[in-house]
């Protein structure tokens, strides 16, 4: 029983299909076509191959004669096949990795491969630019050029991206599918759904009577560049910014199943299907079924295949397989702190330092997303800061907030603040006098970030000492995608923060979220407290904050334990006075 849940339809096609690509390099006709027509039956089969090939059903498949059956069964019942093993090593190594580049097809791989020994995309890349390939036979200056292009293409399609930059596309993407007559239902799943930091590539899914209509809008979108596989039921594209998204199309009975499936995560899915296995069922992208009567126990929504299992609906963001099913199971899920539930943004930046708005700009975007405070909290003046505002400077900004707060009747109220820097020895860059004036200081390190780790840890823990100091801002300096956290000892800064009632903030920066998930996650055992900012550098960026809150909601946060869903009056006893 274990060996058959194994192989979804998927899996088996994919072998399938790459049996059909090879068979296709090594120049074999009409045989790709078969492999390829029955790979495609299978992924379309409304029942799951493993059934269907245990009761000897495999030659009612359309497509599925009694060779590629006799593959079939090998598959489900190994899980490999080898004579797809057996095709890979009769082509010269490096051969099937170069087809993957647009513009290279079997014959050129083959070519590229016999001729001048290429093994490999790094080995190509090379020889392109050294000018090499121009003069083989059938190719030229212009297909070099081509084969450059295909690489660099071939590289961004696999780098990942920030979520911030991507969750707009993907939602404008969502609404495009969603307004067409045929679609029942349309969601995001995957990385994205589940609001993971960076994505590799974005996963929808639709449910609809007609996917080919549904294929040739999405292959067509405005923002496609190019797409890399079509097909009924999933087409793949490439984004002109270098971003895949796959889309897949289902009946709409089976719509509930494949989003749980496609939302992952893959190790969440795995948890989960053992619960299944548990009772005699099966759980896969079309459905809950019960083996021994072959009952569709739940399908069509999601909460249904939760609820079948014993389980309450579990939040996509948890879905990572760090306890929420035994959480789930007991009772315990956390109550998530909600998108809509942060009164104010504690990190907003002006034009007084390095931010592009004014004050009045900054507080009439916080007004249009309903906030009802943020805190003004430009740089101070150190030698690494850009326009850090003087103890003189920072004073006018503070008599300049209180104007404004004067003036406003109602609205947003402006909370005087600071971002000072941590130096080497963990003092700030503002004296006590000037600290003691404001309503929010944040501390947060912007330099000597090589420093030792006991030292890194130290100078935080002084910071923090500082009873002027409320929140440490990004600690852990990370930069996703292109800069490591400092060495620190977090564990260490997490038990200091919670004895001393500072807040480490969650910056909601795209490429920064910091705290992390998983480091929300242990401070949130340590029993910190957070502080949610957007580090807004210009009015746009106020809308950063739902980042932090995804973040939030992956580490198990509840509005609780984050002091800025609190009202003013209880976020001023929130912060320390
Ligand atoms: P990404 O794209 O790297 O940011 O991460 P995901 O989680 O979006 O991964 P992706 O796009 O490869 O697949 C989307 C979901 O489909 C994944 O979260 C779970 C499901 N899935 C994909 N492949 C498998 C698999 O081999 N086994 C299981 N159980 N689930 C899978
Ligand atoms: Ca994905
Ligand atoms: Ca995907
Ligand atoms: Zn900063």
């Amino acid at each position: 029983m274990e060996r058959l849940q194994g192989m979804t339809n998927i899996e088996v096609a994919a072998i399938l299909y790459e049996v059909a690509d090879l068979l296709e390099i090594k120049g074999v006709g009409f045989k790709p076509q078969a492999y390829r027509r029955a790979a495609q039956a299978i992924e379309t089969l409304p029942e799951d191959i493993a059934d269907v090939t245990r009761e000897e059903r495999l030659d009612e498949i359309p497509g599925v004669g009694k060779g590629i059956a006799g593959k079939v069964r090998e598959i489900v019942e190994t899980g490999n096949l080898a004579y797809l093993k057996s095709l890979r090593d009769e082509l010269p190594e490096g051969v099937q990795e170069l087809t993957r580049i647009e513009g290279i097809g079997p014959k050129k791989a083959i070519t590229l491969s016999r001729e001048l020994g290429i093994r490999s995309i790094d080995d190509l890349e090379a020889k392109a630019l050294a000018g090499r390939i121009r003069d083989l036979p059938g190719f030229g200056e212009k297909t070099e050029q081509n084969i450059l292009a295909g690489i660099r293409m071939s590289r961004t399609a696999k780098e990942r991206h920030l979520l911030g930059y991507i969750l707009p596309v993907a939602r404008e993407i969502e609404k495009r599918l969603s307004s067409l007559a045929s679609v029942r239902r349309v969601s995001l799943a995957g990385s994205i759904r589940r609001r993971k930091e960076t994505i590799g590539d974005v996963d929808i899914l639709a449910a609809s009577t007609r996917p080919e209509e549904v294929m040739e809008v999405f292959a067509t979108l405005p923002g496609v560049s190019r797409v890399l596989a079509r097909g009924t039921t999933k087409t793949s594209v490439v984004l002109a910014t270098g971003v895949q998204v796959d889309l897949r199309v289902v009946e709409d009975e089976h719509f509930g199943a494949a989003l749980q499936y496609f939302t992952g995560s893959k190790e969440h899915n795995i948890a989960l299907r053992k619960l299944a296995i548990a009772r005699n069922w099966r759980l896969n992208e079309y459905g809950l079924v019960d083996l021994a009567s072959g009952r569709v126990v739940a399908g069509e929504d999601e909460a249904g295949v939760y609820l079948a299992l014993d389980l309450p609906w579990i939040e996509p963001e948890l879905r990572e397989d760090r306890g929420e099913i035994e959480a789930a199971r007991a009772g315990n899920l956390p109550d998530l702190v909600e998108y809509g539930s942060i009164k104010g943004d504690l990190h907003v930046h002006t034009h007084w330092s390095e931010g592009a708005h004014s004050i009045e700009e900054m507080t009439a975007a916080a007004q249009a997303l309903g906030y009802e405070y943020i805190a003004i909290c430009d740089h101070a003046k150190t030698l690494h800061i850009a326009r850090g505002l003087s103890p003189e400077r920072l004073a006018d900004q503070v008599r300049e907030i209180e104007r404004i707060n004067r003036a406003a009747d109602g609205g947003v109220t402006l909370l005087s603040g600071t971002e000072c820097n941590i130096g080497m020895d963990g003092r700030v860059d503002l004296p006590d006098s000037i600290l003691a004036d404001l309503d929010v200081v944040i501390a947060s390190v912007h330099s000597g970030f090589k420093q030792p780790e006991r030292e890194m840890t130290q100078r935080v823990i002084t910071a923090m000492h500082n009873d002027h100091v409320d929140i440490i801002g990004h600690p852990t300096g990370r930069i996703l995608l292109s800069r490591e956290p400092y060495q620190i000892d977090l564990a260490v800064v997490f038990d200091a923060a919670a004895a001393l009632g500072v807040l480490l903030e969650i910056n909601a920066f795209p490429g920064r979220l910091d705290l992390s998930d998983v480091n929300c996650l242990s401070a949130r055992e340590a029993n910190v407290r957070f502080s949610l900012g957007s580090d807004a550098h210009n009015r746009e960026n106020l809308r950063y904050m739902e980042f932090g809150v995804a973040t939030a909601r992956r580490g198990w946060l509840s509005a609780n334990n984050i002091a800025n869903t609190r009202s003013l009056e209880g976020l001023r006893r929130f912060l320390r006075s």
